[in-house]
Formats: structure tokens, C-alpha cells, sequence
């Protein structure tokens, strides 16, 4: 078992059934011209982390853990989008709209893709999601099942809303899920503190928070 001192307490985890979960790492989410953007964003703040998430990816692509990588995107004929989903936010530049980068939050578009830094290595799973959370309508259930993994450590974007959402779902589903505190970004900066004080709350109700340099510690000395 490795052990990582995190928050509200120490995570063990068995590195053999876990697996990093890297949500949501597209341009549309992190490029200006994209989704977040669209909704009146500064999507610097989002940038910032893409150095810390590359190390991560890097230590578990090491120590062999699986990673997998998720797209919050639609089908080019929106078939998949609610209405209220699309009705919602920036009224000039909705989803499936044309923009900069393509049309918004499309699958196949240059915008949905996973920005280059932390593009997916061949054979690394990839689940495109049309909700918030990664399990919700998506096969990542069976993708885990197959490799019977037990334990997650999430990264990505943005933390109070896809994040949180799929930790919650992972949570539920009684996966042990740690967050990487630098790794995970939120528009809003006190969005982000509240979601990993409430993650920890409760003797760790949602899970656990750690730093990347404590779990490239834990998995490899
Ligand atoms: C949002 C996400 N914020 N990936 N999506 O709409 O968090």
C-alpha cells in the first residue's frame, strides 16, 4: 500500500487499483475563444495548473497507472445537449454555436480537444461526457470495473463543477477519491477553496486533498 499525509487524513491507496482521472483538460475550457470564455471567464487562472498536471500525469504514466482523460463535448447534431443546457450561459455564443475554435463544446472540434501539454498517450482511454459528471452517460463504470480500480486520483477543470461533480459520482459508487489540489482550477477562486474544504469536511465525506509533489512522493519515493 502507499500513503500519502493528506487531507482531513492520510489516503492509502494500492497503486495497482488506481487509476488518475484527468477531467475535462480541453481548449474550449482553458483557451480564450472557448465554453469558458463564451461565459464571460478569464481562462488564464485554468492555464496555470497545465505545468502541475503534466507532472502528475507523468508520475502516474510511470508508475503504471492507468490514466484516463474525459471531454465534456456533444454530438454535432446536439441530440445529447438538453435544451436547458443550451439555453443557459453566454446568449451571443451557445453550444454547438460556430466560434474560434470551432463550434462550442462539439465533439470532433478543435475546441473539444485536450489541450497539446497534456495530450492523451496511445492507448489511454478517453471518455467523451455530455454531463458534468463522468459517469453520468459515458462507459467509464465498465472502464474501471475492467481494470479493477478501486481508487481515483481526480485532476482537472473546473473544480466545483465537473470535478466535484464526477468525485461525488466516484464517491457514490465507493471508489476512494483523492483530488489534487494544484492540479484542479476553478474560475472562481473561492469556488475552488470551498469545494476542497467541503470535499475534506465530515472526516472526508467526498474524499481526500494533496498536493501533486505528495503523490509523485507516494507513488515513487
Ligand atoms: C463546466 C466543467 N464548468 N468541465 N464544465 O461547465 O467543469
Amino acid at each position: 500500500m502507499a500513503r500519502i499525509d493528506a487531507a482531513p487524513f492520510a489516503y492509502e491507496f494500492d497503486p495497482a487499483s488506481t487509476a488518475l482521472l484527468v477531467i475535462d483538460m480541453q481548449r474550449d475550457f482553458i483557451e480564450p475563444g472557448g465554453f469558458g470564455a463564451a461565459l464571460g471567464n478569464d481562462t488564464a487562472p485554468l492555464r496555470g495548473i497545465i505545468p502541475a498536471t503534466a507532472r502528475l500525469i507523468g508520475a502516474a504514466r510511470r508508475a503504471g497507472l492507468p490514466v484516463i482523460h474525459t471531454r465534456e463535448c456533444h454530438r454535432p447534431d446536439l441530440s445529447d445537449c438538453p435544451p436547458a443546457k443550451r439555453s443557459r450561459g453566454a446568449p451571443t455564443l451557445r453550444i454547438g454555436d460556430p466560434g474560434p475554435m470551432g463550434r462550442i463544446l462539439i465533439a470532433g472540434e478543435p475546441g473539444a480537444e485536450i489541450v497539446p501539454e497534456l495530450a492523451p498517450a496511445a492507448g489511454e482511454t478517453v471518455i467523451d461526457k455530455p454531463g458534468k459528471g463522468a459517469f453520468y452517460a459515458t462507459d467509464l463504470s465498465e472502464a474501471l470495473e475492467a481494470r479493477g480500480i478501486r481508487s481515483l486520483i481526480l485532476a482537472g477543470v473546473t473544480t466545483e463543477v465537473c470535478v466535484q461533480t464526477t468525485m461525488r459520482e466516484a464517491n457514490d459508487r465507493g471508489y476512494e477519491c483523492l483530488l489534487a489540489e494544484d492540479a484542479t482550477e476553478s474560475y472562481f477562486p473561492e469556488f475552488k477553496a470551498a469545494t476542497l474544504a467541503m470535499i475534506r469536511a465530515q472526516g472526508a465525506i467526498v474524499g481526500w486533498t494533496a498536493t501533486v509533489a505528495q503523490i509523485e512522493e507516494a507513488l515513487h519515493g
